[in-house]
């Protein structure tokens, strides 16, 4: 009998792809099974996501350090966890659950409980001789994702003239994963070049796509049919093109209502986004949309899936932030029929698992993702496969931390020797 009893766990405060601190959470077990896990971090953070624990001391990293989150996880939760068994997941988490006491995890920290819920389910699987996508999956966990790559980037995510903040490839013709993956890497690739004979900016925004000021958002879309055609891909039959909004980034604060701001297209009411998104939806081939208005504009969103929902996938983030709760009163309210999952809005594997399976058990769709800050971690890569959502997205072809998780589904078809699935549904 293998003793995967947890033996030791230290946390330390490391640096993410932004330079921002954030936890790396080291486990022993008594078996001598080592593993480290690293916790990522969003910007266009939904209200109501489980909560960052930051020192707010300005003399270190403008107040963004994370010694507090760190010295919980050395003391409180080292205290609860060290004896428990790291196979017993759920109630791991539970158990910080109990002991942070409050809703939003504000006491101890999401990224001090969420680098232990992760550790333990790494050194879980490491401590069975198992790949970490087989032992959160099962024996038939074997479809690898579509990789929707987000290869220009807009909003909060770069300092460009582009208020959409994610305009992703998604390889949905292509026959295996890693054939998808070249799709869209070589689309990347065609959409740098076009860029730079035009003059335009090649540098990249936090999630490794392209930057560049553009006249409007819409040229983002004809330069990006532009690029897969380039690449010698057809949009609509290879290459699909999902979007990410993160339309809460330019709402104006009152309900319904937004500023295209960094573009100067201007002032928009929730029925110009609807009719504006019903316009491209005819004209391109986009598959799906993430936040097309804000987390607080349930009615619009309502209405946009009313309009859509028969046509696209349509997916919440910051409205739904990976909770039970929320993507219940969305499935309710027909508010849309997808919802983002992120396991660092939520904070724990068990509950990011249990978003899953509301999704799964009303018909909806979940799209699995990174956050725009991130480390070379690649639990989400395992965790994608594991969930056997079809598609995920987690950035660009460039910048390392994003292409970790992409190498890392590369070697999960390895692994799968012949067996993978790649399948949008
Ligand atoms: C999003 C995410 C990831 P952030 O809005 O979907 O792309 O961004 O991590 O900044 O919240
Ligand atoms: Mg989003």
């Amino acid at each position: 009998m293998i003793n995967s009893t947890i033996k030791s766990i230290k946390a330390l405060e490391i640096l993410d792809s932004r330079g921002n601190p954030t936890l790396r959470v080291f486990m022993e077990l008594e078996d001598g099974t080592k593993v480290s896990s690293s916790v990522p971090s969003g910007a266009s953070t939904g209200e109501y996501e489980a909560v960052e624990l930051r020192d707010g001391d300005a003399s270190r990293y403008g107040g963004k350090g994370v010694l507090n989150a760190v010295a919980n996880v050395n003391d409180k939760i080292a205290s609860l966890v060290v004896g428990m068994d790291a196979k017993e997941q759920a109630k791991i988490d539970r158990a910080m659950i109990e002991l942070d006491g409050t809703e939003n995890k504000s006491n101890l920290g999401a990224n001090a409980i969420l680098g232990v819920s992760m550790a333990a389910a790494k050194a879980a699987a490491a401590s069975s001789g198992l790949e970490l996508y087989q032992y959160l999956g099962g024996a038939d966990a074997r479809r690898i994702p579509v990789p929707c790559m987000n290869i220009l980037n807009g909003g909060e995510h770069a300092d460009n003239s582009v208020d959409f903040q994610e305009f992703m490839a998604v390889p949905l013709g292509a026959p295996t994963f890693s054939e998808g993956l070249r799709y869209v890497a070589e689309t990347f690739h065609a959409l740098k070049k076009i860029l730079a004979t035009r003059g335009l900016a090649t540098s990249v925004g936090d999630e490794g796509g392209f930057a560049p000021d553009l006249k409007s958002n819409e040229e983002a879309m004809e330069l990006i049919i532009e690029a897969i055609k380039v690449a010698g891909f057809e949009p609509g039959k290879d290459i699909m093109i999902g979007i990410d909004s993160a339309a809460t980034s330019f709402s104006t604060g009152t309900k319904g209502n937004y500023d295209l701001k960094w573009s100067g297209e201007g002032k928009k009411t929730n029925d110009d986004l609807i009719a504006l998104a019903k316009e491209w939806v005819e004209k391109y081939p986009i598959i799906f949309w993430e936040d097309p208005l804000a987390e607080d504009d349930w009615e619009g969103f309502a209405r946009f899936t009313a309009e859509l929902g028969n046509k696209i996938e349509i997916i919440g983030d910051d409205n739904f932030v990976t909770n039970t709760k929320f993507i219940a009163r969305g499935i309710k309210e027909h508010t849309a029929n997808s919802s983002l999952i992120k396991l660092n809005q939520i904070g724990t594997v068990t509950e990011t698992v249990d978003a899953v399976r509301m999704c799964r058990d009303n018909g909806w769709r979940y799209l699995l993702s990174h956050r725009s800050g991130e480390t070379a971690d690649t639990f989400l890569a395992d965790f994608a496969v594991a969930m056997d959502g079809g598609h995920l997205k987690t950035g660009s072809a460039s910048r390392s931390e994003r292409l970790a998780k992409y190498n890392r589904l590369l070697e999960i078809e390895m692994i799968l020797d012949g067996e993978a699935i790649y399948s949008w549904k």
